[in-house]
């Protein structure tokens, strides 16, 4: 990066009045974990289409997201799904992520996938497959103890297909009496993070279809319980920025499962389709983080936990990681450029159009010089992108085959 390029937009930030000494701290300190099953072949319901590379085995897997930390700085942790990742001795893949400068991070049971679970997990009506889904549940915070995570991250895809199908309230029941057992099992460090989703793969109801739900439950539940918010789990329209900051301002945002939508769930690469939406989602963050007259708030901001959830079914599966937590550091980045006092002054005057235009002007700033003169201090490279084919990695995975490990 020629200082020419940063010195000019440090003389434009200047005319704004944004401190990017804060900015290029805050990008440092930002965290996004990669998930295992985004580095495996995936697809939609019509096909899996086979990858040549792609991991064979979990620790292919933490190999692959060595090289995305590796490159952006920011991957530190890989979220794990089990079984899909369950290993004979999970301390060899905890030594073996540490051997590439990761660790695991969330714990994802998996109730979904057996046949028993066609009609439900914890909220199915035979308590046989009750108890299965509870046993694993609990059995994932044995996991979170062997590998170190202190994320148990919980998504159900309990729901019905017709009305009358199953009694509703009854469901809503089992699915808290098998949360209450798994929460009682926590240690005091863990976190258990409640995802929902509307819809799919049941299309009349889902158990656990909203923000309001999983709040509701995690209050229920205790202090350790917070909501996941998933950006591709909404109707058309909703506004998640307000979800987010409605749920921050209740000390009850957990983390996020970032990704990008257009039609349904269509889990493509966070920032493709809708970046000014991820933007509005730091800014409301950050307003967070800034408000010391509400240290709840502040404190819940400081430390969500950022995870990408996302199915690679045509691209190749390390670059468009790469990409994605490229995409998150970019709006973020973005949002760090927002003047809080000109926001402040124009709320305060309740000048619509000039608050409008506070936070959409920071949108609109080319924040590159920001983030390779923070890449270039964190000693990654300034194109991690362009970096990654630079490698040869792709062509050296090659030799793993086609057929690797699906989800
Ligand atoms: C779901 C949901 C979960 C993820 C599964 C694989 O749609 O987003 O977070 O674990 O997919
Ligand atoms: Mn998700
Ligand atoms: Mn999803």
């Amino acid at each position: 990066m020629s200082d020419k390029f940063y010195s000019a937009f440090e003389a434009r930030q200047k005319e704004r009045g944004i401190d990017l000494g804060a900015a290029r701290k805050a990008l440092k300190e930002l965290e996004v974990e990669t998930p295992s099953w985004g580095y495996g072949d995936s697809g939609t319901r019509f096909k899996v289409f086979k990858k040549g590379g792609v991991p064979r085995s979990p620790f292919e897997k933490f190999e692959d997201a060595g090289v995305v930390h590796k490159l952006t700085g920011c991957c530190p942790s890989v979220a794990i799904h089990i079984p899909w990742d369950k290993v004979d001795d999970f301390s060899k893949l905890k030594k073996h992520a540490a051997e590439h400068n990761i660790r695991i991070g969330a714990i994802n049971p998996n109730v979904f996938q057996d046949d028993v679970y066609m009609l439900g997990s914890i909220c199915n009506a035979k308590k046989e497959v009750r108890k299965k889904a509870t046993a694993h549940l609990i059995e994932c915070v044995e996991i979170m103890r062997q590998t170190g995570s202190d994320i148990l991250s919980l998504w159900f895809a309990d729901g019905t297909n017709y009305p009358g199908q199953a009694d509703i309230r009854q469901r809503k029941h089992w699915m808290e009496e098998a949360l209450v057992e798994t929460y009682k099992k926590l240690d005091k460090n863990h976190r258990m993070l409640i995802e929902y989703k509307f819809f799919e793969p049941a299309f009349y109801h889902t158990d656990l279809a909203d923000w309001g739900m999983a709040y509701n439950t995690a209050l229920k539940l205790g202090r350790q319980a917070e909501v996941l918010v998933d950006t591709g789990h909404h109707a058309p329209g909703t506004n998640v920025e307000h979800i987010v900051a409605y749920l921050i301002d209740e000390g009850r945002l957990g983390g996020f499962h970032f990704n990008s939508r257009k039609y349904a769930d269509d889990d493509l690469i966070v920032g493709a389709i809708n970046p000014y939406e991820l933007f509005l989602i730091f800014y409301q963050i950050l307003a967070a983080k800034r408000d010391a007259s509400y240290p709840k708030a502040k404190e819940c901001a400081n430390k969500i936990a950022y995870m990408i959830d996302q199915s690679h079914n045509i691209e190749q599966k390390i670059p468009a990681m790469i990409r994605s937590v490229l995409n998150v550091q970019t709006q973020y980045a973005k949002a760090l450029l927002i003047n809080w006092d000109e926001l402040a002054a124009a709320q305060e005057s309740q000048d619509v159009l000039r608050a409008e235009a506070a936070v959409r002007d920071a949108f609109e700033q080319d924040a590159t010089p920001l983030l390779h003169a923070v890449r270039e201090e964190m000693k990654v490279p300034v194109d991690p992108m362009k970096a990654y084919f630079e490698t040869g990695y792709q062509e050296k995975i090659q030799s793993r085959g086609v057929g690797g490990a699906s989800w």
